[in-house]
């Protein structure tokens, strides 16, 4: 599929999606959603793809959240829709097996601080800026901002974040732990594929356990949840993945994995 609204590129193992729409500060409109929709798919079904990197054009926003101007016209069931239709394209993205990180260049506001939390984990450069703003518009968050936003920095910072739409900076983003590291803008991208390449060259059956594990344990007791992991643990040992790693240490070599059971 041509894509007009992202820039879908591969380099190696690393898929590097871009939201391109730089003059609206890559505001979300319903084509941009289904376009990401398609590349998710794309890459979910990929065998080559082995880590992900989502980013914005130019140097100014991620993304300034949905588009206030497609949002503006929709009546109360098609806002249901396109809200209904959107989280279920953050979860896709979510649920994918191969890591993601969103590369926060700029703005990460609204729809945009919501599709950044549905990636595993957020590298910011440091001129970036986060908040759900929705308030200011008489909306709420709809992309499942009210949710995510409180398991990753506890309702306090969610709360605050939601009630009064304050827009952040990078370094408070990374100590309230919305953002796992910092860097100087121009080297964002470099320490986004190095990060994303060193995931890449891991064991398949790890990766995809070790997202899985933290996702749907953390909303369960951890009576519940430690089961999954040793179940998970067990699957490891049936991968080609655990001879490789465990043998090339022994060797005093690097792995080599390549996959095998469940990948
Ligand atoms: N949508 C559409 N266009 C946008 C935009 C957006 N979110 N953000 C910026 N733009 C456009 C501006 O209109 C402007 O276009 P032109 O006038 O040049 O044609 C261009 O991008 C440059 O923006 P500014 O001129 O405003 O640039 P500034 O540097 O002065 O300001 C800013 C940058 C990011 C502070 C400002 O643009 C801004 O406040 N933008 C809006 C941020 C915002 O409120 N984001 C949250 C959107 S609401 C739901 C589903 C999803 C959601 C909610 C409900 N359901 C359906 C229930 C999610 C909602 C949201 O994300």
């Amino acid at each position: 599929m041509a894509f007009e609204t992202i820039l879908f590129e591969t380099e190696g193992p690393l898929a590097i999606i871009t939201v391109n729409r730089p003059k609206a500060l890559n505001a979300l409109s319903p084509q941009v959603v289904g376009e990401l929709e398609q590349a998710i798919k794309d890459i979910r079904d990929s065998d080559d793809i082995r880590a992900v990197i989502l980013t914005g054009a130019g140097d100014k926003a991620f993304i300034a959240g949905a588009d206030i101007a497609a949002m503006s016209k929709m009546s109360p069931l098609e806002g249901r829709a396109f809200s209904r239709y959107g989280q279920d394209v953050l979860f896709s993205l979510e649920k994918l097996p191969q890591p993601v990180i969103a590369a926060v260049n700029g703005f990460a506001l609204g729809g945009g601080c919501e599709i950044a939390m549905a990636c595993d984990f957020i590298y910011a450069a440091d001129s970036a800026k986060f908040g759900q703003p929705e308030i200011n518009l008489g909306i709420i968050p709809g992309f499942g901002g009210t949710q995510r936003l409180s398991r990753l920095v506890g309702k306090g910072w969610a709360k605050e974040l939601c009630l009064t739409g304050a827009i952040i900076g990078a370094d408070q983003a990374a100590a309230i732990g919305l953002v796992t590291r910092v860097f100087p803008a121009e080297e964002l991208m470099e320490a986004a594929k190095k990060t994303a390449l060193g995931m890449a060259a891991k064991g398949r059956v790890s990766l995809r356990a070790i997202k899985e594990l933290i996702d749907n344990g953390y909303d369960m007791s951890l009576e519940r949840a430690i089961p999954m992991e040793a179940e998970n643990f067990a699957t490891c040992f049936a991968s080609p993945d655990q001879a490789e790693g465990m043998t090339a240490f022994l060797e005093k070599r690097k792995p080599d994995f390549k996959g095998g059971l469940n990948d």
